[in-house]
């Protein structure tokens, strides 16, 4: 598998975070953050809704919640191929995690009608490789994705802080530090620990916010 380790914690988070828009919750001008507090909606049926300009968090979960992403290989394979999409899509990615059977991303695409597109490519992308993992070809892998718009700074930094404590609330770790799979250490490596317990406290999870099972 083709490791990439200049941009393996954060993905292509680099390009979306300059220091000046990090700086401060929410200072992100360019993002449309609206007052309206909007509830969080899990959405378990499409269709999907999609705005430009609009940042999203996304669950994609594996068919039947099977863990067809319990190795590191797989998840090495999603992870990499994620990094690779984000880039052709143009699509801005802030924070982002891979579980056993699902993963999600908090997102900003410039052109909503390009997600379905986005996904098609990579599931389609990964299906074959993981089946060939484990010699199992034509198997389903990906069974569906859900997109919840965010629209507001809370909801952005709360699902930012949702993502990154997710293995803790799935019960693989007890510690943050001790799940490779997200972008924690690239947040740890560039803005520090004392920033990411920051936001925490200020912008604490709520367990329901996606639903029990992700
Ligand atoms: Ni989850």
């Amino acid at each position: 598998m083709p490791h990439k380790p200049k941009n393996n914690a954060g993905l292509n988070a680099s390009a979306s975070l300059s220091p000046a828009k990090a700086a401060t919750p929410g200072e992100d001008t360019s993002s449309p953050i609206a007052e309206a507090i909007t509830p969080a909606i899990h959405q378990h049926t499409p269709p999907h809704v999609y705005l430009d300009d609009t940042w999203y968090i996304i669950t994609a979960s594996t068919y039947q919640q099977a863990h067809y992403l319990a190795s590191d290989q797989a998840r090495i394979l999603v992870r990499d191929k994620i990094q690779e999409l984000i880039q052709e899509f143009k699509i801005i990615l802030k924070a982002w995690v891979i579980l056993n059977n699902h993963y999600h991303l908090l997102l900003k695409t410039h052109n909503g009608y390009a997600l379905p597109r986005f996904f098609q490519r990579l599931h389609g992308g990964t299906s074959f490789t993981i089946n060939g993992l484990e010699g199992k070809r034509g198997r389903k892998v990906w069974y569906n994705y859900w997109d919840t718009c965010i629209r507001d700074e809370r909801g952005f930094w709360t699902r930012f802080n949702y993502i990154h404590t997710n293995p803790i609330k799935h019960g693989y770790v007890k510690n943050l530090n001790d799940w490779p799979y997200s972008s924690y250490h690239y947040y740890l490596r560039i803005k520090g620990e004392e920033w990411l317990t920051d936001l925490l406290r200020t912008y604490p999870v709520l367990n329901y916010l996606e639903g029990d099972d992700f």
